[in-house]
């Protein structure tokens, strides 16, 4: 195909996976980059060799040359920058979590459409290989029909030296970390009813909550448990793998720490190694999210070449955004929340 243009803002921590996964996407590359910092602009505009550079967001819109935009700032500034896409009617890419409320997701996602412009949430972990394989041994029947689920990322990783505004929200690990899994359940299980949770933080060095229990009631009639830490030193550091136990009718599915996926069924058991590849400018223990990065931005060019919406669409993510604020609405009343009724 011929190449799109994208432009980038924000050239922060996580930028840098989506500009090296950028020159390895088919049919797609990034001509000009903004960031208010502009420390981090020059190392960013260097590294990668990008002459365009923008300070403000405006400006770069302004002057345009560019058939998409990939937001990868914090949270606090997606929905100024998806409206001003919108209004300059460029097909947008958003970092997660999308938006700070579902209001905002929800206008951003209005937004877009009024504007004609497909909008997709950077939702990589269901994109990661791991999931994928799990994705697909369920699609084949082979544990017959799931009726029960645990998706499980317990570590004691330090991802404040990397990311320390994780350290400062009053939220913390379901907004960052327990939203990817909530979307795996989702695309595992399928959407949700009901969810009820309870929280604790842990750490006193940090002002929001670190360890989250959800409980999940799917349209299916599937239970599952959402469970996330990042308050548990174990002899074995999982971080960043998220664990899954998949029963269903005809037997089950265990997705196990370093990459192991185990299907039992009536014909026996298989054991398969679904250990993420280490592209070439990765590095571990990050490659898993890495090559999700990779697969994800190649499908925002594969499905805009088709016309065809992305999978973690803007009215996708609003599912899961919603399971993200359940969860703390349950957690501060004690009470399940019923999803659907938040979602009208
Ligand atoms: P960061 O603070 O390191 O970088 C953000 C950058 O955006 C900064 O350089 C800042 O100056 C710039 N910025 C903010 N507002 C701006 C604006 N209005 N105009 C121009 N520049 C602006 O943050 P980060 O750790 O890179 O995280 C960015 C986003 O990526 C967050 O939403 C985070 O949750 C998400 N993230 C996702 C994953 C994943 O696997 N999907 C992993 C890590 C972080
Ligand atoms: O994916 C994320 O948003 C990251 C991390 C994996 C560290 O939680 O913040």
């Amino acid at each position: 195909m011929t190449g799109l243009k994208g432009a980038l803002i924000g050239c922060g921590f996580f930028a840098i996976n989506q500009m090296h996964a950028w020159n390895d996407v088919d049919g797609a590359k990034i001509v000009a980059i903004c960031d208010r910092d502009p420390d981090r602009l020059k190392t960013v505009g260097d590294q990668f060799g990008i002459e365009r550079r923008y300070h403000d967001a405006n400006a770069l819109f302004a002057d345009g040359g560019f058939d998409f935009v990939d937001i990868a700032t914090t949270v606090q500034s997606h929905r100024v920058l998806v409206e001003m896409a919108a209004h300059h009617k460029v097909p947008t890419i958003c970092q997660k979590p999308f938006a700070k409320t579902l209001t905002d997701a929800r206008a951003m996602v209005a937004a877009c459409r009024a504007a004609g412009i497909p909008l997709m949430v950077h939702e990589n972990f269901r994109w990661q290989t791991p999931i994928q394989a799990v994705h697909k041994v369920l699609d084949a029947g082979s544990i017959g029909t799931p009726f029960w689920g645990r998706f499980s990322f317990r570590s004691g990783y330090d991802v404040f030296s990397g990311q320390p505004y994780l350290a400062e929200g009053d939220r913390f690990i379901i907004e960052d970390l327990g939203i990817h899994t909530l979307d795996i359940a989702r695309y595992i299980l399928g959407d949700v009813l009901t969810v009820t949770a309870r929280t604790k933080r842990v750490n006193p060095s940090i002002k929001g909550e670190d360890v989250a229990t959800i409980l999940l009631d799917h349209e299916s009639g599937a239970t599952s448990i959402v469970d996330v830490s990042y308050a548990t030193r174990l002899s074995r550091e999982p971080f960043p793998e998220t664990l899954i136990e998949l029963d269903g009718s005809e037997g089950t599915i265990r997705l196990t720490q370093g990459y192991q996926l185990e299907v039992t069924n009536a014909n026996g058991t298989t054991t398969t190694d679904v250990s993420p590849k280490l592209l070439s400018w990765a590095s571990r223990p990050w490659h898993n999210i890495q090559e999700s990065v990779y697969a994800i931005q190649q499908h925002w060019v594969d499905q805009l070449k088709l016309g065809v919406e992305h999978s973690t669409s803007g009215t996708d993510n609003l599912k899961t955004f919603a399971l993200v604020e359940g969860a703390y609405e349950s957690a501060a009343s004690g009470q399940a929340i019923d999803v659907r009724a938040m979602l009208r």
